[in-house]
């Protein structure tokens, strides 16, 4: 309506306008809001202000500067080039993995969107944010193998945390970068959850997510179990897209000491899994182990079992992640994931940029436009601001993971769970009991979900002061974590060498642990009886999308189509406003749908009345509107 009175308006029909235009016309922005739609998000402004935004610490909103966006030709707006999406829509999976073996440089994921800040900031970083750097993006770094922007933690925070759409999210940056391919993680048959789900839902969830947009599938089971990921291999090359099938290292196969996971180990399920149908080879270092001489052998090894090509993925914990790549790079691995500089690093994965410089001279430099990446790179740097909150405390290289072997995407996430069961001040002893219960656990996978168990454990240990004895002498009248005695019954799958059989009993008291594939004995989920359900409760049309939500995470999605119900979609909000409300006197402007902006001034707040409530006051697109809420303080 916005536009549409734009173009009627006789100044601009007859050209005579200039940038007051807009505005000394106020009559422009007659366009009705809903007083519903309007009050909602009132309400909700109101509340961050008054009573602050769960799991950040009140205080009045910060000034943040206007993100650095790159200025884009109009060429460059109009016409992205082509990419490596429309190769896998003409050739199809096995002309793509054709493409990617005959390139002589290194190709490059771009984690930004996903791992990058899983890892640094708790999976925060709202839709809204990653809307405005989708172009600039798109145009900017073409020739990108492909951008990890969905899947593991972010399907469930999105819902929990930030109140949006997943799927959304999916959509509105598929519209946005038609020309790269979009990677998303995948648990195998825990989906983007923590828990086995039946076959059925791993099979919708799969064709849903790559007709909205994902290419290529990056499925890793928590166990290494391969017998656990046969499902979601199958289900991806049904669906037509890229099956990156991947071993989670862990462990060292330098350390001689340490001889679970070998060489050989990694060797024979690299080819099971490529015997399975991976298109792709990934090797998900999701704590940054994979130290650099052993990168070297791992992919030299690798590249001589399988004739898939390899993506290789690590975190820069230690601080040795472009190290390590060099090395991995020499001995000849294909794709590699990196995150632009400013969201890079640490917990995070390797500057893009920075290997950029570090190969170059050499004949696998990666193609791209450095000044592009810089200038993307600002635009986070202004962002990760914003999310501030959410930092682990981390700033330097964090060498100990060679020895808590704590995955990045866990980091900050196990850190803020730790705060919340008051134990923000005890980190140090949760971490170093992290390493204990990965070892009374027989020394396993960790990632999520078994990473997340590992964690629960740790903290159900420091919690209650016990110690390994404690828990084998006090085990059978211990109520352990409800997902520590999940894992011992075989829920999640089998570990490899299997489950250490005193720690088992205790854990399990008188119960049998299953030992075949979850899966195999799990009902399948009616979705069309399910959508019905669901569409009764809320009281209005469901989606396709919703159901899936519901049926991954039944009560995070009731909970979000509350929050929903009571203050519309605040996915539309900038996000210093999402998280601390607006100052006395501020005025913003949100585009609730596209050419339709609202803007919003908070005039004043009133004191508190005595029911403990109190009176805003607002200006919305120039007309008093008022708000009462209950101040929580
Ligand atoms: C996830 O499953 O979310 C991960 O990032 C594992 O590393
Ligand atoms: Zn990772």
């Amino acid at each position: 309506p916005f536009l549409e009175n734009v173009v009627r308006h006789q100044q601009f029909i007859t050209g005579e306008y200039d940038t007051s235009f807009i505005d000394t016309t106020p009559e422009l922005f007659d366009f009705p809001v809903s007083k519903d739609r309007g009050t909602k998000m009132l309400s909700y402004i109101s509340n961050v202000t008054i009573n602050g935004f769960p799991g950040i610490e009140k205080k009045e909103k910060p000034d943040f500067r206007n993100p650095r966006i790159p200025r884009l030709s109009y060429q460059d707006t109009a016409v992205p080039k082509k990419g490596t999406k429309q190769m896998l829509d003409e050739k199809g999976p096995e002309g793509l993995t054709g493409w990617i073996k005959a390139q002589t440089e290194i190709l490059l994921t771009d984690t930004t969107f996903r791992d990058a800040h899983q890892s640094l900031l708790a999976t925060r970083v709202r839709t809204h944010d990653m809307n405005k750097i989708a172009v600039p993006t798109s145009r900017l770094l073409p020739e990108l193998f492909s951008l990890e922007m969905w899947g593991g933690a972010t399907f469930d925070v999105a819902y929990r945390f930030l109140k949006e759409d997943p799927w959304e999210r999916l959509i509105s940056l598929r519209n946005k970068i038609p020309n790269v391919l979009f990677q998303m993680l995948l648990r195998s048959s825990n989906a983007v959850g923590y828990k086995n789900y039946p076959d059925n839902v791993i099979r919708e969830f799969v064709q849903k997510s790559a007709e909205t947009g994902i290419d290529v599938f990056r499925i890793f089971d928590s166990l290494n179990w391969v017998k656990g990921m046969e499902v979601a291999i199958e289900s991806v090359r049904d669906s037509g897209k890229i099956a990156e099938a991947s071993i989670c290292y862990t462990g060292d196969i330098e350390d001689v000491s340490r001889t679970k996971y070998s060489l050989q180990y990694y060797k024979d399920m690299a080819k099971e899994l490529e015997n399975q149908g991976a298109h792709i080879l990934g090797i998900k270092d999701m704590a940054g182990l994979l130290k650099p001489q052993a990168a070297y052998k791992l992919i030299s090894e690798l590249k001589e079992t399988v004739n898939i090509p390899i993506h290789l993925h690590t975190h820069d914990t230690s601080g040795n992640g472009i190290f390590t790549y060099a090395r991995a790079v020499e001995a000849g691995v294909d794709i590699v994931d990196v995150a632009l500089s400013s969201m890079s690093g640490l917990t995070s994965q390797p500057s893009l940029n920075s290997l950029y410089y570090a190969l170059e001279g050499t004949k696998r430099k990666p193609n791209i436009n450095i000044g592009a990446a810089e200038s993307l790179s600002h635009y986070w740097e202004d962002i990760r601001k914003y999310y501030a909150d959410f930092e682990s405390g981390m700033n330097a290289p964090h060498s100990e993971i060679y020895q808590h072997e704590m995955p990045g995407g866990q980091y900050s996430n196990l850190q803020q769970q730790a705060k919340a069961v008051g134990l923000g001040n005890r980190w140090d002893e949760v971490k170093q009991m992290y390493q204990t219960v990965n070892h009374m656990f027989g020394d396993i996978v960790k990632v999520t979900p078994s990473s997340k168990i590992v964690g629960d454990m740790a903290l159900f240990m420091v919690q209650n002061d016990l110690d390994e004895k404690d828990v084998l002498e006090q085990g059978m009248k211990l109520d352990f974590p409800d997902s520590v005695v999940e894992f011992f019954q075989g829920d999640i799958g089998q570990p490899y060498g299997g489950f250490p059989k005193d720690l088992q009993k205790v854990i399990l008291k008188d119960r049998k642990p299953i030992t075949v594939r979850p899966g195999e004995l799990m009902e399948d989920v009616d979705f069309h009886k399910t959508q019905e359900t669901l569409t009764n409760e809320l009281g209005k049309e469901t989606t396709d999308f919703d159901t899936l939500g519901y049926v991954l995470y039944p009560k995070v999605f009731m909970d979000y189509a509350k929050v929903v119900e009571q203050f519309g979609d605040v996915s539309v909000l900038d996000t210093p406003t999402f998280f601390y409300g607006m100052r006395l006197g501020e005025e913003i402007e949100v585009e609730i749908e596209t050419g339709k902006t609202l803007f919003v001034q908070l005039v004043s707040i009133g004191q508190p009345r005595n029911d403990g409530k109190r009176v805003i006051y607002f200006e919305l697109n120039g007309q008093p509107r008022e708000v009462i809420i209950r101040d929580e303080n």
